[in-house]
């Protein structure tokens, strides 16, 4: 039997076939560093609220896809301590702005791995059973073996949820939809540092009949698998 979730600008999936079989929810980047006190988007000096926002949605969404049996896949935004798989000019811009990578800050060395600001929140806090993904940029396929993991399992349908909308959830939707995935954004389960850019990401998902997948909310994809 089909089933669709009410989405813009089409009811997704494109082919009504969503089962927890084919259907993985992907949290990006729910870590310190993105939305905690004294992480890297605070050192920067943007507003919390924004990024701390789709923490109450994502939960209720990931405890619908725990509940369910959907697949559930973490990741997480970082470097190697020793820092050789950061480029000079990601660091150089991150320095700019007050809140250089590989730096000592309230959460210890930013955006380093293993450092108390690159954890995920506890709110958020993955399963044993839900694989996370490390990784060095803004996509989550750069890098990573997140496409033999979905293929592995047998995944055409993504649901993307995280932060930040115009940065790294933007750039896996799009990297994903070339790979073939059938992308879904939940947008009140998404924050950016910048509110009009958040509003800006979700439409530029909408044009051309949904150019890089559709775009729901939480309550009707929890109302459409429960
Ligand atoms: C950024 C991310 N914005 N997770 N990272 O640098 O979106």
């Amino acid at each position: 039997m089909s089933k669709f979730i009410k989405s813009d600008p089409y009811l997704y999936p494109y082919n009504g076939d969503l089962r927890p079989e084919n259907t993985c929810l992907i949290i990006i980047d729910m870590q310190f560093d993105f939305c905690g006190e004294g992480g890297y988007v605070d050192k920067m000096g943007y507003d919390l609220s924004l990024t701390r926002a789709p923490i109450e949605p994502i939960k209720r969404v990931l405890a619908a896809c725990r509940e369910l049996g959907y697949h559930v896949i973490h990741t997480r935004e970082g470097h190697r301590p020793d820092l050789a798989d950061l480029p000079a000019n990601k660091r150089w811009r991150s320095q700019q702005i007050g809140a250089g990578i590989g730096d000592e800050g309230p959460c210890g060395r930013i955006l380093v791995r293993g450092e108390p600001g690159w954890n995920i929140i506890p709110e958020l806090a993955p399963l044993p059973s839900e694989p996370i993904i490390d990784k060095p940029g803004k996509g989550s396929f750069y890098a990573t073996d997140l496409d033999l993991l979905l293929r592995n399992l047998g995944v055409s349908n993504i649901i993307l949820t995280g932060i930040t909308t115009d940065v790294c959830v933007h750039t896996t939707m799009r990297d994903a939809n070339d790979r073939g995935y059938e992308c879904l954004l939940l947008e009140d389960c998404c924050g950016a540092t910048d509110y009009n850019n958040h509003l800006a990401a979700l439409q530029m998902i909408k044009m051309q009949g949904g150019v890089f997948g559709a775009v729901s909310s939480s309550a009707h994809f929890v109302e459409a698998i429960t």
